[in-house]
């Protein structure tokens, strides 16, 4: 569904007097104020078809109610966020858990929400039903190459399936690893999966990306065969030009500097897309922004010095995705949080003054780079994310939108209270 036009423009209207005092104090104080605005409103981040529903974890799951039951439905959901932020118009599937049954019908569809498809992601971590080999003991990795054989082929496969939609990359993260030392030759199970990485990359049209994604744990506890950046960034260099690493900010271990990892794969022209997320102990699942945003702020910060020391257009130039599970919230409000805290981080990241902080660490100036850099932090620029999704046609406040039309009731209305959607 989509909410009422004319309740989005009562809902704009009632705040719009507040908006602009606001907006006119933010451009007084903020030379860019207008730069800011016209690159939010370009940045889109895409929304995975596994995060519309309910999540759960190994302990149970509680289902929420009007949960989209396929695709078509998954699509009017991220529709509806678009509608009210502006910055949603991009979904990312997971196969075969969204396998568009009728891709003309799905491609119109889109066509007509104003939606496009983002990388499109392989699933060699669960068994399917009917499936001839499992993949218990891995994937890429595994020790008989028949199986081996079946996980490239399903990657061919969903190539296949992003070609239909117009998709331009590919996702792969692999749950290979072991639980036990011993139980694996390390050299093997890399130089296995690079030889299956390789067969996919080959299948790779020639305008595409590869996305090598890295985990530090889970499923497998004592190692992962893509386990962090090093790895992943060593795949990607010998596959090739068109292969890349993918930074899920809840795959690393505790306190890693992400920001560092950005700047150094940005450096190399290696940093191809992002999972957003947020955790606060070993999760990759939690709300962007909730637990630590000035952690955030100092990866956008990375990213927007890094992309315009490479001359890179920040909207296109990576695949920016939201990657989390929601077990106690209604996900599209999660979902409206997370681009939000995206765009805030974005924004206040906009506002460091890049010269002034490059003169300051020419100088050991070291309390002039922390003023520089908390200086853009502690500024408020909620108004200049509002006034971005204002322009594009969007709500002043997404979330108060949601909720005043009584969203989650019509869904459940529709699609009924027990609905569950294809994820984990
Ligand atoms: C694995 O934890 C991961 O981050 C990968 O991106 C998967 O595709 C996704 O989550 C599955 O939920
Ligand atoms: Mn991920």
């Amino acid at each position: 569904m989509l909410v009422n036009a004319s309740l989005l423009q009562q809902h704009n209207e009632s705040l719009l007097a507040t908006h602009q005092l606001k907006l006119a104090a933010n451009k007084a104080e903020l030379e860019n104020a207008e730069k800011v605005i016209g690159l939010l409103s370009d940045f889109q981040v895409a929304i995975p078809s596994w995060a519309l529903g309910t999540g759960g974890t190994r302990f149970g799951r509680f289902s929420g109610g009007g949960e989209p039951r396929d695709l078509e439905e998954k699509m009017a959901d991220v529709a509806l966020l678009h509608q009210l932020n502006r910055s949603s118009g991009a979904i990312s599937l997971h196969i075969p858990w969204d396998i568009p049954g009728n891709p003309e019908k799905v491609r119109t569809l889109a066509e007509q929400y104003g939606l496009r498809f983002d990388a499109v992601n392989s699933n060699t971590f669960q068994d399917q039903p009917g499936q001839k080999l499992s993949y218990k003991f891995g994937s890429l990795q595994h020790v008989d190459k028949a199986v081996r054989q079946q996980a490239i082929e399903h990657n061919i496969e969903v190539i296949k399936h992003g070609v239909e939609l117009g998709s331009e990359s590919l996702t792969v993260w692999l749950s290979d690893g072991s639980c036990f030392p011993g139980q694996l030759n390390f050299r093997k199970a890399f130089q296995r999966t690079l030889e299956g990485l390789q067969e996919i990359y080959a299948a790779l049209p020639a305008d595409w990306k590869m996305f090598v994604e890295y985990k530090a744990f889970e499923p497998n506890f004592y190692s992962m065969t893509v386990g962090d950046w090093g790895q992943s960034l060593l795949y990607a260099q010998k596959l090739g030009p068109k292969a890349f690493t993918l930074v899920d900010l809840g795959h690393h271990l505790p306190n890693a500097n992400i920001e560092q990892i950005v700047s150094l794969l940005l450096m190399e022209g290696k940093l191809g897309g992002f999972h957003f997320n947020d955790s606060k102990y070993g999760d990759d699942d939690l709300t962007v922004g909730s637990i630590n945003p000035y952690q955030l702020f100092l990866i956008f910060n990375e990213l927007v010095e890094g992309m315009n020391a490479r001359g890179m257009n920040h909207a296109r130039d990576l695949g920016w995705m939201i990657d989390a599970s929601h077990n106690v919230k209604d996900p599209l409000e999660d979902l409206l949080q997370s681009v939000e805290a995206i765009k805030i981080a974005y924004a206040q990241a906009l506002l460091v003054d890049a010269d002034a902080l490059n003169a300051a660490q020419e100088m050991n100036d070291v309390v002039q780079c922390q003023e520089i850099l908390q200086n853009a932090y502690r500024t408020d620029v909620r108004t200049l994310v509002a006034e971005a999704s204002l322009r594009s046609g969007g709500a002043l406040q997404p979330l108060q939108v949601y909720r005043e039309a009584k969203v989650r009731k019509h869904l459940i209305r529709e699609r009924g209270e027990k609905t569950v959607a294809t994820g984990l």
